[in-house]
């Protein structure tokens, strides 16, 4: 198949999922295009089957926001007669599902029949979507979709809740590439960050307000009472300078360390303990499987889709959003050493099911129903 992918490149779940999903397409023998405005994250290197589209917006002083939508569509439908694209498959729906319409119309007035998928992935329901300002649009162009993908049953029922949606979602969740993410002997980098055999507790996100990281640093602080550890943070974002605020207010900064933006973020959660995922809303909780997948236990919240991953009392611990107490406490149950093992155990069999060879067929067979049906 010639398949367009249209996705955000920047660090984030979406963009992680569509840039993995494409080159594990691209190993099968696919041809895939990344249309975006710039290179997705993880596609920095050379593959015969790989490509990448860049969509150009040139400034005019007219115009107080540029229409990246119309410039995507243009450039999807440029693609797709150059590249002969059998199908388009768009990660968020915030723009793209509607520019994949645009772009699937003016494709027809030429009698070329390129059909698309939307995958919803979160914030583009949960957030951004719903609000009254966008939400007719992304209602209808969700509705337009030939095949459409939610990432966790949760969000396939809070997209049926909150938008008129008549189409059938189908629940395809989130997957991991297990030679990648496994847990590594990094005995020396925890040596460095831990000298006295402390518990390393960690946390990945984008530091958006959704994440709640607050929590986590007063969540880190409860449980160092108890047990000497330290915290790592990685990524970045716009509530960061905040987090560093309270960090530095309320524990010692010899115990947390901000990391930013990580690459290789296996190699920290090789050397880690426990995961703290204390988001308000999450769709999936694609940083906690990884983290699983390195054999991290989790104490993450109940919010959205993180029960269809973390299993209560196995994998980890559920506990009510801002609900400090009961998170550190659970916590300490985690670290403590006769539990340990069995809770790393158990979170690294979990996310054996999300191996992308289990997920990867339901893709594509996916793809080549809405290539026959359309
Ligand atoms: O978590 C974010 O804010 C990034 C966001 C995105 O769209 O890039 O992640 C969402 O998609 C991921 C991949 O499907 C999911 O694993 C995340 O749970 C989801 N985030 C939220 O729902 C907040």
């Amino acid at each position: 198949m010639n398949i367009g992918v249209v996705c955000y490149p920047t660090y984030g779940g979406s963009g992680v999922v569509a840039t993995e999903l494409g080159k594990a397409m691209a190993a099968e023998g696919h041809k895939v295009h990344f249309i975006t405005y710039s290179q997705p994250t993880r596609l920095d290197f050379f593959n015969e089957n790989l490509f990448y589209h860049e969509v150009d917006i040139k400034p005019y002083p007219l115009f107080q926001y540029p229409p990246y939508e119309i410039a995507l569509a243009s450039k999807m439908v440029d693609v797709a007669k150059r590249e002969k694209l059998d199908l388009f498959h768009v990660h968020y729906a915030v723009p793209h599902a509607s520019a994949a319409y645009m772009a699937r119309e003016i494709l027809k007035v030429e009698d070329l029949h390129v059909p698309f998928i939307t995958t919803l992935h979160g914030t583009d329901i949960t957030i951004v979507g719903k609000d009254a300002s966008l939400e007719p649009v992304v209602t209808f162009s969700i509705n337009q979709s030939d095949g459409i993908t939610a990432v966790s049953s949760d969000l396939r029922k809070d997209t049926y809740d909150q938008f008129k949606v008549t189409k059938e979602i189908q629940v395809i969740p989130n997957f991991i590439d297990l030679d990648r993410f496994k847990k590594q002997k990094k005995d020396h980098f925890k040596k460095a960050i831990c000298p006295n055999d402390e518990k390393l507790i960690v946390h990945t996100s984008n530091f958006r307000k959704v994440k709640r990281v607050q929590d986590v640093v007063k969540v880190f602080n409860e449980i160092r009472k108890t047990v000497p550890a330290k915290l790592l943070l990685v990524g970045d974002g716009p509530e960061r300078s905040a987090i560093e605020k309270l960090a530095e207010q309320s524990c010692s900064m010899e115990d947390v360390r901000f990391l930013g933006k990580l690459e290789a973020v296996e190699e920290v959660l090789s050397v880690s303990d426990l995961f703290l995922m204390t988001s308000e809303k999450e769709s999936f909780g694609l940083a906690a499987l990884e983290a699983m997948a390195c054999e991290v236990p989790l104490i993450s919240t109940n919010a959205g889709g993180l029960p269809e991953l973390n299993v209560d009392g196995v994998t980890g611990y559920l506990c009510d959003v801002g609900d400090i107490e009961n998170m550190a406490n659970k916590a300490l149950e985690i670290l403590d050493k006769d539990n340990l093992p069995k809770f790393k155990e158990a979170a690294l069999k979990r996310a054996q099911e999300f191996e992308l060879s289990n997920i990867l067929p339901m893709y594509e067979n996916l793809y080549k129903q809405v290539i026959t049906e359309f």
